[in-house]
């Protein structure tokens, strides 16, 4: 039996979330590194939109959006509390700051990288408020809204650590440490190399 072929980024927060998903589920999968500007032929084929991830099943069946990923390899325990509603928010609005926040020269904008870092923050603050009472974005455990969400925060972080680490928002960083001193998310960064067609497979989970 083949394994499922995941191609992935080490670097996107959408690969990453469907990594630790996979990690957890505990199923193995062929793991192929990819670069976004020289994407595999294979990949084109299976999923001629060119984003990452795309998990193709042993079956043919393709999956190239990560929260079907997620959603393919995490279990109903997962899923709890509104964690429809935040990744909604997260993958739209939240995102759509976050980009014009690192990259504002790439958009013809009329707010400022500084004026998107606001809209951000202000998001961030109602997940601190979440926080303030309870562990995780859904709960007292941790669920499948933590792991969309958390490589989207710490980029939001890492764009300018210093400024991030002095906003009053002691329980979110609480909790992104957390998430990124994990045993999970740290397996889930392990560097692969670029995955060339003829590569000996590189097994992951
Ligand atoms: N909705 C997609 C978004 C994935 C996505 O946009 N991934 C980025 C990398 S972080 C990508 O592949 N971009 C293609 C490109 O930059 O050309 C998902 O959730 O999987």
């Amino acid at each position: 039996m083949t394994k499922p072929i995941l191609y992935t980024f080490r670097r996107c927060p959408y690969a990453m979330r469907a990594r630790m998903s996979l990690l957890n589920s505990g199923v193995e999968v062929e793991l192929r590194e990819v670069l976004l500007r020289d994407r595999p032929q294979h990949l084109m084929e299976i999923s001629p939109k060119g984003t990452v991830p795309v998990l193709l099943l042993s079956d043919g069946t393709v999956i190239e959006e990560s929260l079907d990923i997620m959603l393919w390899s995490l279990d109903e325990s997962w899923l709890i509390g509104d964690w429809k509603e935040r990744i909604e928010i997260n993958d739209g609005d939240f995102k759509y700051h976050l980009d014009r926040y690192k990259y504002n020269n790439r958009y013809e904008d009329v707010l400022s990288s500084e004026e998107h870092r606001e809209h951000a923050v202000a998001i961030l603050e109602t997940y601190e408020e979440v926080l303030s009472n309870q562990a995780y974005l859904c709960g007292d455990t941790i669920s499948l809204a933590d792991l969309a969400l958390s490589p989207f925060v710490r980029q939001f972080a890492n764009t300018d650590r210093e400024w991030f680490n002095q906003l009053p928002l002691l329980h979110l960083l609480k909790w992104l440490e957390g998430i990124l001193e994990s045993n999970l998310f740290r397996a889930s960064m392990v560097k692969h190399k670029q995955w060339q067609d003829g590569d000996e497979p590189v097994y992951f989970g």
